[in-house]
């Protein structure tokens, strides 16, 4: 479904008196609001193609209707959501759900939607019907040298479709792990990883990354091969400068300390991207932001603060993607609000006042330091990205106009009920 640049216009009309008075308040609030404005114009967060869909629980899937049922009507809902907010201006896809099977064509539509390629994501965390030997017990760290093969070939495959559509990075998740003391043992499954990682290693062109993201637990539930920032970061290490850790949101065990975790990865020059989502419990998979706010925003305190150290682009020089997906809400809606409540936490850790917070930081000002993250976390600046959203020809409320127009009731009658689009 294409949406017209006059539905936005005029949408944007409606609502543009009352958006220019609490712009008018924000900029007496926060300094320098119009740096952060063109900050916020040029940071995009890649979508990806699996949560375009409704996302399954172990225990059932509840379809919206409307669901994207090929590659083509996925790059058709990442193109809607990112007319509608400017700020998704790029897909994640999966292989083998997403392969490409005219990729010159695919690159030119997704061209015309004003979409890049992010990272590629391989999959050997569940068997294709056409698959020769099985993950069941792991597919980088098997103990059979053929399984190992079997799941470097299809890394190395991914590489291929995501040259073709003009990626520059790959993303491995590995499931590989053990449910029960015993099973494995943890030195051999190390060392059969880093061997399989520096064979898919060596199969990268040279201007791109290798993403090595780690998670504590599931669907292991007794070791993970790749468990924690620590693991991720010693095969990154061991790699080669082009190797890096991607940090999810929902990968660790909880309380642990993620700002103080990418602070780290940055100054270790290791952090190469982000799977933002927010959760619970353990790895929930819900919008980014809805349940845990203020952790957001400290953890782009961190990332601002660390890239800005290092004179790096923060829209260009970090992977920044969503990860999520779960049953209750239209995936379209929700994407919206969780690209909305990413720009929200940026926007509040651009407003930082730093010179302030590092002078309390050196005088030992405990108090200080908590005022001026509060501060900043307290102070509402929805204007000012709804300013870069407005400047950018994107929606003053991106939600509120795709239910005036009724989105999802044009995809369903489009492409019916019951279709799925996840390969899960
Ligand atoms: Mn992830």
């Amino acid at each position: 479904m294409l949406l017209e640049s006059y539905k936005i216009a005029s949408h944007n009309d409606s609502l543009l008196k009352g958006h220019e008075n609490k712009l008018a308040f924000t900029r007496s609030e926060i300094a320098g609001t119009e740096e952060i404005i063109q900050k916020l114009v040029d940071f995009q967060i890649a979508i990806p193609s699996w949560a375009l869909g409704t996302g399954g629980t172990r225990f059932g899937r509840f379809a919206g209707g409307g669901e994207p049922r090929t590659l083509e009507e996925k790059i058709e809902d990442v193109g809607l959501l990112h007319t509608l907010n400017k700020a998704s201006g790029a897909i994640s896809l999966h292989i083998p759900w997403d392969i490409p099977t005219d990729p010159k064509a695919i690159r030119a539509l997704a061209a015309q939607h004003g979409l890049k390629f992010d990272a590629v994501n391989s999959n050997t965390f569940q068997d294709q019907a056409d698959q020769e030997h099985t993950y069941k017990f792991g597919s980088l760290q098997n103990v059979n040298k053929a399984i190992r093969k079997q799941a470097i070939d299809h890394n190395i495959e991914v590489i291929k479709h995501g040259i073709e559509l003009g990626s520059d990075s790959l993303t491995v998740w590995l499931s590989d792990g053990s449910c029960f003391p015993g099973q494995l043992n943890f030195r051999k499954a190390y060392q059969n990883t880093l061997e399989s990682l520096q064979e898919i290693y060596a199969a990268l062109p040279d201007d791109w990354k290798i993403f090595v993201e780690y998670k504590a637990f599931e669907p292991n539930f007794y070791s993970m091969t790749v468990g924690d920032w620590g693991q991720s970061l010693s095969y990154a290490r061991k790699l080669g400068d082009k190797a890096y850790t991607l940090v999810d949101l929902g990968h660790h065990l909880p309380n642990a300390n993620i700002e103080q975790i990418v602070s780290l990865l940055l100054m270790e020059e290791k952090l190469g991207g982000f799977h933002f989502n927010d959760s619970k419990y353990g790895d929930d998979d819900l919008t980014a932001g809805s349940v845990k706010p203020y952790q957001l925003f400290l953890i782009f305190n961190e990332l601002v603060e660390g890239m800005d150290a290092r004179g790096m682009n923060h829209a260009k020089d970090l992977g920044w993607m969503i990860d999520a997906s779960h049953n209750v809400k239209d995936p379209l809606e929700d994407l919206l609000q969780s690209v909305e409540a990413i720009m929200i936490a940026y926007a509040q850790a651009l407003s930082v006042d730093r010179k302030a917070l590092e002078d309390a930081q050196e005088n030992n000002d405990v108090v200080r330091a908590q005022e001026i993250l509060q501060n900043a976390f307290r102070t509402d600046v929805r204007a000012i990205v709804a300013e870069a959203r407005l400047r950018a020809g994107a929606a003053l409320n991106p939600v509120a106009l795709y239910r005036e127009l009724k989105v999802r009731e044009n995809l369903i009658a489009e492409r019916g009920l019951k279709t799925v689009s996840t390969g899960l």
